[in-house]
Formats: structure tokens, sequence, C-alpha cells
């Protein structure tokens, strides 16, 4: 007998090696169906496995967050089985349980086209309709080795491991898999599941090596959860900015322009100029000052400024002319350092806040590239502040404010705060422990006076200091920083930077860097996922299209109608071409643009708009003017 230990601190007494299964069914039949795993002594057990001593027990039960993991793990071997049966040579690289599914890398020996999923599914389903059951079985490494000869990217998993170590493996049937477990009991319980995609993936991550194939897939406890997932992943796509970005005619990548160098399209450039105004304005009523400094500067600058040497691998090489060797800039800092050391300064001139559209380049890999997301040419809503200590806490929270302010502004919903700091085991950040030390402080002690909500990030500070990052979530369910405010005490010290004192003494500023809004480019990804497409009346590239249903009868009243727009400064466009209606009311509808106004007789007769919002399918006919101070207070008010 052993004596097995209840989470609830009761015990109870089984016969050596019962299985959790069967513990679960002793409690409740209920409880047994649930049941998909369980804890032995804190060791992942299979429900199955025998437990052949005393142990403490936790069942895990579907509810249970490890129950998904151990379902898609599972739904992973049901897949490479189906791939075996179809493609008798494939060998197998790894296959494991991720966020949302499951993954199996492939060299099935011959290509596996997108269309081919269909049958590999149909094939897992028969499999399991066929109620294997899953059994665990040990192994000394020199058999687990002979066994798996003929898969050598198993035979290099196994001789990786260390010597010693207890191999276990995985049989459902016909096939057997190399596996750490846990495992769901029987293929008939891997029922709801559907392959979802194909990449391309090298053997290890290493791109000199064998390229396999990558199925994506994803497995559920019911068809319910199933469906609803299917359905967000649905959603997803539909609100990814690549593919909005293309319908609305937003943006264009081009390889002959160049990796990550976007190219932006009328209505995409039409967005950003009015966002351009909307920061201007923004800042100027913030007090700050508007400067412009070039794309491209001296090598030595961003050497002065600590760039070079722990920035470098971001920057584009350096390029030689005449014996002066430029840089393309990866950041405006040390421009904007010049800007501040132009003049002579005084304790009452500070702060200095010195903002610009900063167009910069930087070198990414080019497998981080993702659409506008992230890019190599980009254009910063930048800003540097020039403070005294005593100001440093107000400014960064004035800047702070500033951001919520623009995301307010911006209906946006913010993920989360993080405060990213230094990791002192990694190189790529200054040295000076004292003014990290202080940095990383004050920036504590303002969020904790402020009471704003963050995660700590070790690592992800700037070289020269730490950030208080503001987190989006993007539509394929990644999180990319948005705005940023930064602490900065190495730059003065690098651009010997000073201010006279009250005393009449040299006294050094601190620098904030701040993002307001990103990157343009980062920007419009963001706004095109939240709005899915849907621009606010403020930023939509056209607010108005005017269509007539008769180009002879109601063509004239269009035109004034569309003049008169514009006149009023709203962004309209007047659709004369000799197309049916439907088509054009359609492609309006495509284009998302806010207000579609239809003329026809009633219209022309009694000088009237009718008007169709964006999302609704009302027609509405007002007076020209109400519809003006309608759209006019629209726009002010950044509503919809
Ligand atoms: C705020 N020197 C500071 C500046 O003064 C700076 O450059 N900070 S940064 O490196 O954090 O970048 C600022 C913002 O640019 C980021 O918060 C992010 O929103 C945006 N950004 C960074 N890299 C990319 C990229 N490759 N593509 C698009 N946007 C990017
Ligand atoms: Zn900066």
């Amino acid at each position: 007998m052993i004596k097995i230990l209840f989470p609830d601190g009761s015990a109870k007494e089984f016969e050596k090696g019962i299985s959790i299964e069967e513990i679960a069914g002793s409690i409740s039949s209920g409880l047994k169906k649930q049941s998909v795993a369980g804890y032995v002594n804190g060791e992942l057990f299979d429900l199955n496995r025998p437990i052949q001593e005393d142990a403490e027990i936790r069942i895990i039960t579907k509810k249970d967050k490890e129950a998904f993991e151990i379902l898609n793990h599972s739904a992973a071997h049901l897949l490479a089985q189906a791939v075996k049966r179809l493609y008798p040579n494939a060998k197998f690289g790894v296959g494991p349980a991720i966020r949302e599914g499951f993954y199996y890398d492939i060299d099935a020996g011959e290509p596996i086209r997108e269309e081919d999923l269909e049958k590999i599914e149909k094939m897992m389903k028969r499999i399991s309709q066929e109620q294997t059951v899953i059994t665990r079985r040990e192994l000394p490494k020199t058999e687990a080795l002979a066994f798996f000869k003929d898969d050598k990217y198993k035979v290099e998993l196994i001789t990786d491991l260390p010597e010693g170590e207890i191999i276990s493996v995985y049989n459902q049937g016909d096939f057997t898999d190399l596996c750490r477990g846990g495992h769901i009991g029987n293929t008939k319980n891997i029922r709801f599941f559907k392959l979802l995609s194909l990449a391309g993936a090298y053997w290890r991550g290493d791109s000199n090596r064998e390229q396999l194939q990558r199925i994506y897939g994803t497995a559920w406890y019911s068809e319910e959860d199933l469906k609803n997932h299917l359905l967000v992943l649905e959603e997803r796509k539909e609100r990814d900015h690549r593919k909005l970005g293309k319908e609305l005619k937003i943006f264009e990548l081009n390889n002959d322009a160049g990796q990550g160098l976007a190219l932006w399209l009328p209505a995409g450039y039409t967005v950003r100029k009015v966002l351009e105004d909307y920061v201007y304005k923004l800042e100027k009523k913030a007090g700050y000052l508007h400067v412009s400094t070039p794309a491209l500067g001296t090598k030595r600058l961003y050497e002065i400024s600590g760039h070079w040497s722990h920035y470098r691998d971001n920057m584009f090489p350096a390029m030689e002319r005449d014996g002066e060797v430029f840089v393309l800039r990866p950041m405006s800092c040390p421009h904007h350092m010049l800007v501040f050391k132009s003049d002579l300064r005084s304790y009452r001139d500070l702060p200095i806040r010195y903002a610009e559209l900063v167009t910069q380049h930087r070198y990414e890999a080019s497998g981080a590239l993702s659409g506008l997301e992230r890019v190599r040419a980009m254009t910063l809503t930048d800003a540097h502040l020039f403070v005294r200590e005593d100001q440093i806490k107000k400014e960064v929270l004035d800047a702070y404010n500033l951001i919520l302010q623009a995301i307010k502004d911006l209906n946006l919903e913010i993920e989360y705060v993080e405060l990213a700091l230094r990791d002192k085991e990694k190189g790529k950040f200054h040295d000076n422990d004292q003014l990290w030390d202080l940095a990383e402080r004050l920036l504590k002690e303002l969020l904790a006076e402020e009471e704003i909500e963050y995660t700590e990030m070790k690592g992800e500070a700037a070289f020269y200091g730490p950030k208080i990052d503001i987190q989006v979530r993007t539509a394929t369910g990644h999180i990319i920083t948005m705005s940023t405010v930064q602490l900065d005490f190495l730059l003065p010290e690098r651009f010997d930077l000073n201010y006279i004192g009250s005393d009449g003494e040299k006294h050094r500023p601190v620098v904030i860097h701040r993002g307001l809004i990103s990157t343009w480019e980062r920007l419009m990804s963001i706004l095109l996922e939240q709005y899915k497409g849907a621009f606010p009346t403020w930023l939509a590239p056209t607010q108005i299209k005017v269509i007539p249903v008769s180009l002879d009868a109601h063509g004239a009243y269009a035109k004034k109608l569309n003049d008169l727009f514009i006149d009023y400064d709203f962004r309209s466009e007047l659709d004369m071409r000799d197309e049916k209606l439907g088509y054009k009311i359609r492609e309006a509808q495509t284009l998302k643009v806010p207000y579609q106004i239809v003329v026809g007789d009633n219209e022309v007769d009694s000088n009237l708009v009718t008007y169709r919002k964006f999302g609704s399918a009302e027609q509405v006919t007002v007076t020209v003017e109400e519809f003006l101070s309608m759209l006019k207070k629209e726009v002010i008010e950044k509503g919809n």
C-alpha cells in the first residue's frame, strides 16, 4: 500500500501502482472525466502512469491552465503520427505546445502544401477514432539512440541530452515519439482540433541548417471552445494592419524600394498630415519648441554620444566620402544635444523642450520586420527635454500625461505600462552604476507617487537610461511599445552640457527623451488594427464621398456640395465616374469613408443632404447647414 496526500491535507491509502485516473475515479466519476494528468511529488504524471511510492498529488483537470498545454502537446504527437502514415519517410524535429495551440517541425521527404493540411487533419481524426492508448516508456540513452536511428533530428536531440538522463518516449499504436510528457491518456480524447497554417522553419532556428516545414494547429476540450477560438483568429486576421493597409490603400512595401522601407500612399499620407498638425498643436500648448535636424550625421557625433559603441548593431554601416565618415542616424538625441549647446543657458531658461518629427533609420533584422509595425526607415514623434534636477519629476510626469492625452484623443487602448531597467549582466548599457541607480530610483519613486501600475522589465532600458514604456497589443497578439519617457544622465555628460545656476556656477542639465505616439509607421499599424480600418472622422483620409444618382440630373448639385465641403476644410470627394450607383456605394463602403452622401431628386429640389454614416444602415436627410455644423463639431471633438 502507498499513502497519497491530497492538496487539502487529507490522505488515503491505495494499492501500489495506482494511477491518477484511478485515484480520480475513486473520488467521483465526474472528476475522472475532468482529469487530464496530475502532479506526483511535483513531477508531471500522465493519467495512466503507475505511482509506485507514497506521494503528494494534485490532479490536473480540464479547467487548469496546464491542461491546455497537455492537450496541445498531445495533438502535436497526433499530427506527427498522421504525417508519418501519409508520408512514410517523414522525419521529425520538435513539436511543442505554444500559447494558443501547437506546432510540429517536419521534414516529410517531399513538400507539404497548404492544401495537404486537410488530408492530414482527416488522418488525425481517424487516429483519434481508433482510440489508441498513449503510453510512456523510459529507456537508457543507447537504446533511445538505436530506436530513433532512422530519424537524424531525433538522434541529434538525444545525443545532446546529458549522460545518464532518463529518456522517455511515448507510444500510441504505430507511432512512438521522443518526449518528456505529459500527455493525454488516449487519442480519443483529442477530438476538437484544427490545423491552421504552414511555415518554413530552420532546424534549431539556425539558417545554415536544414529547412523544415512547421505545421501549426490548435486543440481544445470542447467543440464550442474550438469554434470560439477560430472566430477570434478570424477576427484577428481581419484586423491585421497589413491586410487593412492594402485594402484602404494606406501604404506599400516593395522589395525594390527595400525591405522595411515603406511607401506612404495618398490616403496614408493624408492621415499622417492630420496627425502632424495635431501633434504640433498639442506640443505648442505644452511649451515645446520645434526644431529640424538632418537624418545624416558624422560618425564622430555618434561616437561622442555612445551610440557607436552601444547601438551600432542597430545602425546601417558607416559611409565615407572624401575622408569624412557619415552615418544614417538611428536617433536624434545627439543632434538635439548640439541644438541645446548652440547658446548659453541659465537656470531660468530651463526646462527647454525640443520637439521634432525625426526621420531616422535602424537596421532591424529582416526576420523582425513586420508591415509598418517594425520598419527600417521611420519618423518618430520625438522630443528631448533639458531640465534641472529639481524639475525632473514634474517634467517626466507632464510628458507622461501629455502622452496619455494623445492616447485618449486617438481613442487607443493601452495594454500596460512597463518600466524598462538595465540588466547589469548585459554589456549594452553605459556602466556608471551611480547614474543608473539614481535614474531608476527616480522613475520608481515617481510611478509609486502617482500610483501608476507597471511591470518591470530588466534589460529593456536604453543604453543611456531607464524608460517608462507604454505598451499596446497588436492584432497578431504580441506586445509592442507605443510611447516612451526616458531619463538620461549620460548624454549631457558626454556632450558636456551646462547651464549657469542661480549661484553663478556651471551645472549639468538632465535629459528626458520622449516618444509621444511612436513613429508614424508604427502608429499607423496600431491605428489600423485598433479601429479595424474605420478611422474616426477627424482622421479619415476621405471624410465625405458625394455620389450623384444620375450624372446628368444630379451632377451639378453634387459638385456644388462637394466644393462647399472643401471650402469648409473637409476632405470631400466627388464620384463622377460613369459607374453604377451600387458599385460606387460599395466602394465607398470598402474604403470605410465616414460619410456617404447620395444626391438624388429630393436633394436637388429642396437643397438638402442625405447621408449615411459608415457602420449604420440608416439614411438621414438634413439641411446643408445642419450637416456642416454637425461635422465640424465631430471633427473638433475628435468623435466618430
Ligand atoms: C524617444 N532616443 C529616444 C527618443 O528620444 C528613442 O529613440 N527611443 S526608442 O529607441 O525607444 O524609440 C522610440 C520609439 O520608436 C519606440 O518607443 C517605438 O514606438 C518606435 N520604434 C522603435 N523602433 C521602431 C521600428 N523599427 N519601427 C517602427 N517604430 C519603431
Ligand atoms: Zn532620444
